[in-house]
């Protein structure tokens, strides 16, 4: 395929989805009114799901697929519910969480999103990340930027953990396995960071770190879902995304360290290993 057939059919792949997405937005909106009474755990306690997610995945997908009948889908709900682990081909691949941040959308904090992603030949080159409630929609393509409702957006080039906002993904601090490796790792990185945030959504962190609000982010343990959609926007907005420990991310096993500069990753990717490093780590 040419550069310019091949741009142009992610041109269509992404405005299809744009508009798709943004007709999910109400939908979503009316779960979020009455979320509080319509939600059960899935795999444990702490893994919960409204009827309002399966609803805009079931609509995302019917709409994706009536346009793109050649293209796969890797979503959060359908994945759960054939209980089977999502496999990546070089088919063009819609990587859906339909409600990202759906804690938060449960106890009604208006901070959770609708996210797409689009991976042709294992790789990301399309991002939607929409949060209806707070009217942004992030979006971006292979090559072509970043936006935030249309407008252009950057990371803000920073490179010093004492003038870096970092933002810390805890996501199942509940599970005893991976509890002692957050706190150790908070502990370094938020020791240094200008200030810390936790977010509870990890595509939206993802376009916060995009917009120059965040200026890095570690986070492990989370899904491909959570993670495409941002990925692309981080990218496209001059951003950068490795594996945690440094080396090529992979969205399949999307451990990562992203941040607005490569100078940034160095110094978090040399503090984790400095606390994964820590035997006799005590509170402080
Ligand atoms: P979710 O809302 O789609 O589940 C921070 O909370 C991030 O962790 C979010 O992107 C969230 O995605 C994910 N997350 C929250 N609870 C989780 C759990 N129990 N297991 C895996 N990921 C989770
Ligand atoms: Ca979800």
């Amino acid at each position: 395929m040419s550069d310019s057939v091949e741009s142009e059919t992610i041109r269509n792949y992404y405005n299809v989805a744009l508009e798709l997405v943004m007709k999910c937005g109400p939908v979503a909106c009316e779960g979020y009114e009455q979320a509080d009474a319509n939600f059960k755990t899935k795999s444990a306690f702490y893994d919960v799901v409204t009827v309002y997610d399966k609803k805009v995945e079931d609509l995302l997908i019917a709409g994706l697929q009536k346009a793109f009948p050649e293209t796969k889908f890797i979503g959060e709900e359908g994945t759960a519910e054939n209980n089977s682990e999502p496999v990546l081909t070089n088919a063009p691949t819609w990587i859906i969480d339909p409600i990202d941040g759906t804690t938060n959308f449960i106890h009604r904090i208006p901070h959770w999103c609708i996210s797409v992603g689009l991976a042709i030949n294992r790789e990301l080159v399309v991002g939607i990340v929409y949060n209806p409630i707070a009217n942004e929609m992030y979006s971006a393509w292979k090559g072509h930027g970043a936006y935030l409702n249309g407008k252009r957006i950057h990371v803000r080039k920073c490179t010093e953990m004492n003038d870096a906002v970092l933002a810390y993904e805890v996501s199942i601090i509940h599970a005893a396995s991976v509890r002692d490796k957050y706190v150790k790792r908070l502990s370094k990185l938020a020791a240094v960071s200008t200030g810390t945030r936790c977010m509870g959504s990890a595509a939206l962190t993802l376009c916060y770190l995009a917009s120059g609000c965040f200026d890095c982010y570690h986070v492990e343990d989370l899904q491909p879902w959570d993670i495409a959609g941002g990925a692309v926007i981080l990218r496209e907005a001059g951003g950068v995304l490795y594996h945690s420990k440094g080396g090529e991310f992979n969205i399949m096993k999307p451990d990562l360290t992203a941040a607005a500069t490569p100078e940034l990753v160095k110094i978090m990717v040399g503090l984790i290993e400095e606390a994964d490093a820590l035997t006799d780590f005590t509170f402080k």
